[in-house]
């Protein structure tokens, strides 16, 4: 097996040396390379960082190598091309695309780049596993230097309507370089339809059933959406130091009820709407004042870019001004926190919260909802529409994110949710977690990739 990723699934740690990465990816996907053998290749983040690894160090049965890039290429490839052309678009969010072509040649030199390594590591019969929007012209690239590679692809974030997709300039040289690919999976049925509408409109593609049939192959497009380690979440909530400080953490906020968000500090996750949300339900319903609290946590992401700098600070200055105006004696309306918590930290709060808002104005599928489900014992869930978890998660207060005033009703109906409504809704919430499971979830791609494609 090989597996390419932008990222390796290691990170370095003072106490203990290399261990796994935090994050059901490399939880789930680890294990299945340790026991096939192979390969996980990614690009070089850190100077210091092994260019080949292999892992465990005591008996390894996987390598780790990384691809040393340039700071202008990764500058480029990453910054540019992944996190300032293909994010934004796929999220929807126009405003944010900052289109240039030395980002997209960048881009090209390291999907060579992974390919090359990729093709040096093959031998006859191994599966190809790459994911995600980093790595879209790999596939082809394999494709023309093993003709009968076993090549699957995994796209973590939505891909959009056909008309916002074809925008970009590379619509086309990007999808041909997918279409390298016996298998395609993504997390919803309407991502999978808008990918063969683009293949359809944009290459001319025939189409039949969940196919596209290209340069005499046969591409299989699935949604396969993924899970969290259930049993990890469930099993940390319960541990005593955790229902401990959930216990605390209620005491210290002095109020009937906590609302909890919690996200990667992101434009896309719609943590500054959820605020002007929030701070539309005191103006409306002061009848809460003291009585609820909203807690935000954000970990820092992608901070050298300057669309995520300016959202912070107005998310900074959201947070002010609704304390500024609305705090009194020892009432906090919100507490806002900019770090990154450990996953035991994080069930402090999904233990601790009654409602959880998850927002975001798009995501691929959102990880934080299933983790808040796995962790929480019957809480509230209000979630975006717009996420490809609210295609499976139908029991959750769903809200349009951008609805102001249907997100203040959405907040209402699960503060005053008559306590039976909520325990079912949860109870059902729970079955669809444990089902979606990312241990199942990569056995199930795994027996996908082993259907072979067939000739057209
Ligand atoms: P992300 O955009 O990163 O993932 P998400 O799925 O919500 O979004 O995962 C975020 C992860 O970060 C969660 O595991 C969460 O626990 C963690 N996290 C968030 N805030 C944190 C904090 N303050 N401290 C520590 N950890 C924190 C992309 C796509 C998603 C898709 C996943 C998986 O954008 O749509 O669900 O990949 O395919």
């Amino acid at each position: 097996m090989i597996i390419a990723a932008n990222r390796a699934p290691l990170r370095y740690t003072e106490d203990e040396g290399w261990v796994p990465a935090i994050g059901g990816l490399a939880t789930a996907l680890l294990p299945v390379l340790q026991e096939q053998g192979g390969v996980w290749i990614a690009m070089q983040e850190d100077a210091k960082a092994p260019t080949r690894q292999p892992y465990p160090p005591e008996a390894p049965d996987l390598e780790i190598q990384r691809i040393p890039l340039s700071a202008q290429e990764r500058t480029h490839y990453y910054l540019g091309m992944s996190n300032r052309v293909l994010w934004p678009i796929c999220h929807y969010m126009l405003q944010h695309l900052e289109l240039e072509r030395a980002y997209m040649e960048a881009y090209r030199t390291v999907n060579r780049r992974f390919a090359e390594a990729i093709v040096r590591a093959y031998r006859p019969g191994d599966f190809i596993w790459v994911h995600d929007y980093h790595l879209m012209l790999v596939p082809h690239l394999i494709r023309q230097a093993i003709p009968d590679a076993n090549i699957s692809f995994f796209w973590h974030i939505p891909w959009p309507a056909m008309e916002v997709y074809r925008i970009l300039p590379w619509s086309r040289e990007l999808l041909q370089g997918m279409l390298g690919c016996d298998l395609i999976g993504f997390h919803v049925e309407e991502y999978v339809e808008n990918f063969l509408e683009s293949a359809r409109y944009l290459l001319g593609a025939e189409i039949e059933d969940n196919r596209v049939l290209w340069e005499g192959r046969e591409v299989r497009v699935e949604a396969h959406p993924i899970g969290i380690d259930v049993a990890r979440f469930e099993q940390l909530s319960e541990r005593e130091d955790v229902r401990r400080e959930a216990e605390r953490l209620r005491e210290e906020m002095h109020a009937e009820w906590l609302l909890i968000g919690i996200d990667r500090l992101d434009y896309t996750k719609g943590i500054l709407s959820r605020l002007q949300a929030f701070e539309q339900f005191l103006k409306e319903y002061p009848a809460y004042h003291g009585r609820v609290t909203f807690y935000q946590v954000a970990t820092p992401s992608r901070t050298q870019l300057e669309s995520y700098q300016q959202l912070k600070r107005e998310v900074d200055e959201a947070v002010g001004r609704i304390n500024g105006f609305f705090a009194r004696d020892s009432w906090v309306p919100v507490h806002y926190r900019y770090r990154t918590y450990t996953q035991e930290e994080l069930c402090v709060f999904y233990r601790a919260a009654d409602v959880a808002l998850i927002t975001p104005l798009r995501d691929g599928m959102n990880l934080v909802t299933q983790e808040f489900i796995a962790a929480s014992r019957s809480g509230v869930l209000v979630l975006s529409e717009l996420t490809g978890a609210a295609h499976l998660l139908r029991e959750a207060v769903l809200v349009n994110p951008y609805d102001r005033d249907g997100m203040v009703q959405a907040i209402r109906t699960a503060l005053e949710m008559p306590v039976e409504e909520r325990i079912e809704r949860f109870r059902f919430l729970k079955r669809t977690v444990r089902e979606l499971d990312v241990h199942r979830w990569a056995r199930r791609f795994l027996e996908a990739m082993q259907q072979r494609p067939s000739e057209v």
